[in-house]
C-alpha cells in the first residue's frame, strides 16, 4: 500500500522509517501503525538489510495516540478496535535490531514506541514522558510495564502520576536511551550505529536480541540457559568459523550470512 504517515528509505544495509505526520507532532492513529508494521516487516524480510532505524522530526519523534482520533470513543469502540494497538506488537516480531533515534518530544505512545525499540539513541533536544494522566486515562500501550523496568518503579511512577516531562540528559541517566547526540547529529549517530550492526554475521545479531530480550520474559536461571543453548547453536555456522579465523589471522571477518 503507499504510505501516508510514514517515508521509508534505505541507506545502505540499513531500513530508515521516518514518521511523517507533522501538523501532528506524528501522533500515532491506526493508518500510522498500520503502515509503520508493513514497512518493519518488509524490512525484516528483506535480505539486503540488517538492522533498522525509526525516527521522526526535529520537534516530535511521536507526541502521543491521535487525542482527536479516540477523544469521542466509547469503551466499546476502543475495545473492539484495539487502538492503536492492534499493530503493536508487529515490532515485536520484528527479528533485526531496531534502534528509535528520537528528536524533540516522545510522549504518550511516543515514548511507548521508542520503548519498544531495541535501543533508544536521543538528541539532547528529546523530551520523554507520560502524560496521559493529563487527559484522564492512563498509559495503554505498554507504558507503565516497559517504563518501570526501564528506569525504575520510583520514576515511573513519577512521570506517568504527575505527568512531567524527562530531558534527554535524565533519560540517559535513567537508563532508557543508551546515549545522547547533538540533534544535528542524530541521524547519523544512529545511522553510524545500524550500519555497525547490519555489518555483523546476522544469525548472531538475531539471536543476541532474542536472548536479552529474553531476560524480560523468564527467570534469570532459564534466561541463562537459554543463552548458553543458543550460543552453542552458533558454533553450527560458518560465521562463526570464519569470524574466529580472522580474528586469530589478523584480518577482518568476511561474513557470509548478513
Ligand atoms: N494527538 C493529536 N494531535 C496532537 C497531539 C496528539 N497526541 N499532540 C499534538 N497534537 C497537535 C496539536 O493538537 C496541534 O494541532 P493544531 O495545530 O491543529 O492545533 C499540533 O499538534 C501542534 O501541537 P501544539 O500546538 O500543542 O504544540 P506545542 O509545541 O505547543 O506543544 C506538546 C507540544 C507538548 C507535545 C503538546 O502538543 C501536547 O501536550 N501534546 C499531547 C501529548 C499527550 O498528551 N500525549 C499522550 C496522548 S495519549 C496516548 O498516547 C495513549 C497511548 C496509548 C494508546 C493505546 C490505546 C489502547
Amino acid at each position: 500500500m503507499p504510505y501516508e504517515n510514514i517515508l521509508v528509505d534505505t541507506r545502505g544495509r540499513v531500513g530508515l522509517i521516518t514518521l511523517n505526520r507533522p501538523k501532528q507532532l506524528n501522533a500515532l492513529n491506526d493508518r500510522l501503525m498500520d503502515e509503520l508494521g508493513e514497512a518493519l516487516l518488509a524490512f525484516d524480510a528483506d535480505e539486503g538489510i540488517g538492522a533498522i532505524v525509526i525516527t521522526g522530526s526535529e520537534k516530535a519523534f511521536a507526541a502521543g495516540a491521535d487525542i482527536a482520533a479516540m477523544a469521542g470513543w466509547s469503551y466499546m469502540d476502543v475495545h473492539r478496535s484495539q487502538y492503536i494497538t492492534r499493530n503493536w506488537e508487529t515490532i515485536r516480531r520484528v527479528r533485526k535490531p531496531v534502534i528509535a533515534a528520537v528528536a524533540g518530544f516522545a510522549l504518550g505512545g511516543g515514548c511507548e514506541l521508542a520503548m519498544m525499540c531495541d535501543i533508544v539513541i536521543a538528541a539532547d533536544s528529546a523530551r520523554f514522558g507520560q502524560p496521559e494522566i493529563k487527559l484522564g486515562v492512563i498509559p495503554g500501550a505498554g507504558g507503565t510495564q516497559r517504563l518501570p523496568r526501564a528506569v525504575s518503579k520510583a520514576k515511573a511512577m513519577d512521570l506517568c502520576l504527575t505527568a512531567r516531562l524527562m530531558d534527554a540528559a535524565e533519560a540517559e541517566r535513567s537508563g532508557l536511551v543508551s546515549r545522547v547526540v547533538p540533534a544535528d547529529r542524530l541521524l547519523d549517530e544512529a545511522l553510524a550505529a545500524a550500519q555497525i550492526i547490519a555489518g555483523f554475521s546476522l544469525p548472531s545479531v538475531m539471536m543476541a536480541k532474542e536472548a536479552i530480550n529474553r531476560a524480560y520474559e523468564v527467570p534469570l536461571a532459564e534466561g541463562v540457559t537459554f543463552e548458553r543453548r543458543v550460543f552453542h547453536s552458533l558454533f553450527a555456522t560458518e560465521d562463526q568459523k570464519e569470524g574466529m579465523a580472522a580474528f586469530l589471522e589478523k584480518r577482518a571477518p568476511q561474513f557470509r550470512h548478513r
